[in-house]
């Protein structure tokens, strides 16, 4: 009987160590590519089935390339790679969208065949693609969002609950609960977080939606500024071209303090994949009420049920999502310089 026991067993192991399918979906900001490099490092936790951009945070077009070179500079020459045609509610500043491109002229990430790049570009638009990924992987993909969610409510509005069914958890990189929120935008009270504010119908759908939602909101990322001393320590270890890149990357951004002392750059995107690869590193709660604002003055803002506030607009239905709430800063840099030493 003995062997048929190993038989049995043997199976069990192999599927406990395979990695997560992830569909990585990105607005091309600086901190969204320094997410792609660590989402990568980890190819024993997951796996990356396909990347949609929104043009939100970023060109599109440009992020697009960004995405494409990166990815083969790393030698992932297959993960295909769309573009979303969904339109803002309220758009990223310029001066914003424009910064990607300082990533995009990057010597190390230029040394690609610009052809051979472009074979993975997707024709279908973004945001189809990424129903045509869930709809024909067997297992429930984890979607990794460190933009606005409108890609994911689009396709809750045209396959709900099919679509909601296929779909393992949204790690959601939005939302401002117990903070402020980032937004300066006239018309708007500042309580949102911009990848909210940028189409908050859309956390309305996703919302009102079955789909698990983890969130990590402002209270949690505004613990992880990307500092010059992060950056230095990159250079320690300039051996390995993840981390090369990740400090190149992140370097772009570095004096942005110095322009708004208030409110720094933060870590927001990394942070999130981060919480997703270790589990240890964020403290999370499962049950967290709550109902997003999808117009008004507060348009974008995620409320707790439990926080004293009038509602005078459209808001969603109150669910409960999972949301990180604490992250110890120099665990979290640590994590991440250890995933890069890689090359
Ligand atoms: C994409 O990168 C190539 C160089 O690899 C450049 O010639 C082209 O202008 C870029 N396109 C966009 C849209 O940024
Ligand atoms: C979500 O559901 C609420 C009621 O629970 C409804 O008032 C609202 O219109 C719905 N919002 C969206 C964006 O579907
Ligand atoms: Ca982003």
């Amino acid at each position: 009987m003995k062997p048929v026991v190993i038989l049995l067993l043997l199976p069990l192991v192999i599927t406990a160590a395979k990695p997560q399918k992830v569909i990585f979906d990105h607005d091309g900001g600086i901190d969204d590519f320094v997410t792609l490099l660590l989402l990568l490092s980890k190819p024993e936790l997951v796996s990356v089935v396909g990347i949609t951009i929104l043009d939100a945070d970023c060109r599109a077009e440009v992020a697009a390339n960004t995405t494409l070179k990166l990815l083969h500079t790393l030698g992932f020459n297959d993960i295909p790679v769309a573009i979303s045609t969904l339109p803002a509610v309220n758009p990223f500043p310029d001066i914003w969208r424009w910064s990607g491109l300082t990533v995009d002229v990057q010597p190390l990430i230029n040394q690609v065949d610009s052809i051979s790049v472009k074979q993975n570009l997707v024709q279908q638009p973004g945001q189809d693609f990424l129903w045509e990924l869930l709809r024909t992987q067997l297992e429930r993909i984890t979607i990794v969002a460190t933009g606005p969610l409108s890609n994911v409510a689009y396709i809750i509005k045209h396959y709900g609950d099919e679509a909601a069914a296929r779909i393992k958890e949204v790690w959601w990189m939005g939302g401002a609960v117990y903070v402020q929120g980032n937004v300066d935008y006239p018309g708007h009270d500042g309580s949102a977080e911009w990848n909210a504010f940028w189409d908050p119908p859309a956390v309305g759908v996703v919302w009102n939606s079955s789909v698990p939602i983890v969130m990590v909101p402002l209270d949690v990322t505004n613990h992880v500024p990307v500092t010059p001393d992060l950056i230095y320590r990159f250079g320690r270890q300039a051996e390995y071209l993840y981390s090369v890149l990740a400090g190149t990357i992140w370097s772009k951004v570095i004096s942005w303090v110095y322009e708004r002392p208030l409110e720094p750059y933060f870590a927001w995107d990394t942070l999130t994949a981060a919480c997703l690869l270790s589990r240890e590193l964020c403290a999370r709660v499962d049950d967290l009420v709550s109902y997003a604002v999808v117009s008004g003055p507060s348009q974008g803002r995620v409320v707790a049920a439990n926080q004293c506030v009038a509602r005078s607009s459209d808001v969603s239905r109150q669910r409960t999502i999972a949301t990180v709430i604490q992250v110890d800063a120099e665990e979290f840099y640590g994590f991440v310089l250890d995933a890069l030493k890689r090359s």
